[in-house]
């Protein structure tokens, strides 16, 4: 892969869901030697510190918890997405996913400065699809692919100058659909990868058919990562897992299919709680992935799959 300019922001969000620890996750990224793997790499990465979240003087809502901060994350971390892209590609440490109601519209309004579509890759058990009129549980990490594909409900959030049409979005990894976000995907063509799929057909499918998509739109790609992408077993860090999750190989894969594609444009790492790790082995793991997604490899070209 071609050196890359990174520029990690950290992004401490812990107000999208009631369960603390993911405030940790920025300095678990650092701690497990990020910044040294990418540079390793023949990357160079400029470390832009934490993220602080705006004020506001929005009152508390009495079903979604800590709607304030989170609105306070939003403008914050676009407008922090949306300076650090300029400068080069953005990593963004979480924090919980709520902190993708910040980067994801800022990556879009960052594409649409360049006069290119933003695709977003979403891999996590969850898609992530209430809206703050539909979410059961009030926790607002549950929503940020319903806000920045523009669906309505988001009336306290800064309005969405750039959605990101559903057909440009690809989940993969999905395991826990809410009935609520089931109807609504129904109403999309979102390319969507159940663990049934992936089972069935293996992980590459759904990617590569992804993969073909954005390269034919000269499309930007965001990648946002939830740690519960990926089976318990080998990544317990993170308050929401879920069984039967990706294995260590089909993570790996997926991203050393990424480096190939060099489409990635900007990545978020989320929900990552070092207050549940063990000895480091997620927040390592996560670091690991990066590698795999930003040039590791075992071989400088990929051998040939054998038939
Ligand atoms: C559920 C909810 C969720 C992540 C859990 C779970 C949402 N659909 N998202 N973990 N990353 O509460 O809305
Ligand atoms: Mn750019
Ligand atoms: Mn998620
Ligand atoms: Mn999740």
């Amino acid at each position: 892969m071609t050196p890359k300019s990174f520029f990690l922001v950290g992004a401490p969000v812990d107000s999208g869901k009631d369960r603390k620890g993911c405030i940790m996750g920025p300095d678990a990224y650092r701690t497990a030697r990020l910044a040294e793997t990418l540079v390793d790499l023949g990357h160079t990465v400029t470390d832009l510190g934490n993220v602080t979240a705006d004020r506001n003087d929005l009152p508390d809502h009495d079903h979604l918890i800590a709607l304030p901060q989170t609105v306070g994350w939003t403008t914050a971390l676009h407008r922090a997405g949306r300076d650090a892209a300029k400068r080069g590609m953005p990593l963004f440490l979480g924090g919980d996913h709520a902190l993708a109601l910040g980067t994801v519209p800022a990556m879009a309004d960052h594409a649409a400065d360049e006069g290119r579509p933003l695709f977003v890759l979403w891999l996590d058990a969850h898609s992530d699809f209430h809206t703050p009129l539909t979410t059961t549980s009030g926790n607002l990490h549950g929503t940020p692919a319903a806000y920045f594909t523009g669906q309505s409900g988001f009336d306290a959030f800064p309005p969405i100058q750039t959605p990101v049409p559903t057909e440009q979005v690809c989940m993969i990894g999905l395991r826990s659909v809410d009935p609520a976000e089931h109807a609504a995907l129904a109403k999309t063509d979102m390319l969507l990868a159940d663990m049934r799929a992936i089972d069935e057909g293996g992980i590459r499918a759904p990617l590569v058919e992804f993969l073909d998509k954005v390269r034919a739109a000269n499309g930007m790609l965001h990648v946002s990562l939830d740690v519960d992408f990926l089976d318990p077993d080998i990544a317990p860090a993170v308050g929401t897992t879920v069984p039967g999750g990706a294995t260590l190989r089909e993570a790996h894969l997926v991203m050393e299919m990424l480096c190939d594609s060099d489409l990635v444009t900007s990545l978020d790492l989320v929900e990552l709680n070092p207050f549940l790790d063990d000895r480091g082995r997620t927040a390592s793991l996560m670091v690991d992935l990066t590698a795999s997604l930003m040039g590791r490899r075992v071989f400088d070209r990929p051998t040939r799959p054998f038939a």
